[in-house]
């Protein structure tokens, strides 16, 4: 793609979704414009119109409007051919794509949706039973997928599209234990019986590109104030 290419990423630091476009651009070192949503407030009629969804990010493409974050960050793949991931015709392309995108549906709908319930658990019972659940999706869904990880997915020395999809989840789900906004006996299950997320997930967390937009203390700090939020009108 020309390096003349204008992109413009909307986005908002605080967003994990978002977050992925910036490990992306970041990885590949591509130029772009950023525009910051504010998500405090109801969005506008100009942003809307960028995105009927309302959510962020969206990417504007030399005028061509892309949502969706795994959609974003893969067009950005496919547009700018790197390391991240081989095209699907080249030699095994397709089959480690395949293996990819099973890793972030493991990921992202087996224990990120786990992990999702503590927004609304109330009793200890719940929270436990949580906890039960993300510990038992991470060790059956994730922890097998991550057995040739050296360091990252698939036997790669630099950080590919599996990590771009979940490294900003990655990053929460050890800030979020550390700081016991998510129970802390999640982290401690993990270390003992998940030894190969707990490598993978040093390197992940410790990457600049996935750092790079990371305020580790206002993510802790915005996830108690949403999660006190949401539990008190529930
Ligand atoms: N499926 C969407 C989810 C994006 C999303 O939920 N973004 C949130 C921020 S993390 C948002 O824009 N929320 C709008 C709001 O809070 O009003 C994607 O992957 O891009």
């Amino acid at each position: 793609m020309a390096s003349q290419d204008k992109l413009i990423l909307y986005t908002n630091h605080g967003c994990p979704w978002a977050h992925r476009a910036h490990i992306v651009l970041e990885e590949l070192k591509i130029p772009f414009e950023e525009v910051i949503i504010d998500l405090s407030v109801p969005r506008t009629p100009e942003y809307l119109k960028i995105n009927p969804r309302g959510l962020v990010p969206a990417l504007s493409y030399n005028g061509e409007i892309i949502i969706e974050s795994g959609i974003v960050a893969q067009f950005l793949a496919d547009a700018y051919p790197s390391h991240l991931v081989p095209a699907s015709d080249a030699p095994g392309g397709a089959l480690r794509r395949a293996r990819i995108a099973l890793f972030v549906d493991a990921f992202i709908s087996k224990l990120n949706g786990a992990l999702f319930g503590f927004f609304t658990a109330k009793t200890e019972e719940e929270k436990q039973a949580l906890v039960d659940k993300a510990v038992a999706a991470l060790l059956s869904e994730v922890e097998p997928l991550l057995a040739d990880a050296s360091p990252f997915f698939g036997g790669s020395e630099t950080i590919t599209l599996a990590e771009v999809l979940t490294g900003s989840f990655a990053l929460r789900l050890k800030s979020l234990t550390a700081a016991e906004v998510y129970p802390k006996a999640i982290w401690t299950a993990i270390e003992e019986k998940a030894p190969n997320y707990v490598r993978w997930s040093a390197a992940v967390v410790a990457h600049p590109s996935v750092t790079s937009i990371y305020d580790e203390e206002r993510v802790v700090e915005g996830t108690k104030a949403r999660i006190a939020k949401i539990r008190a009108s529930a």
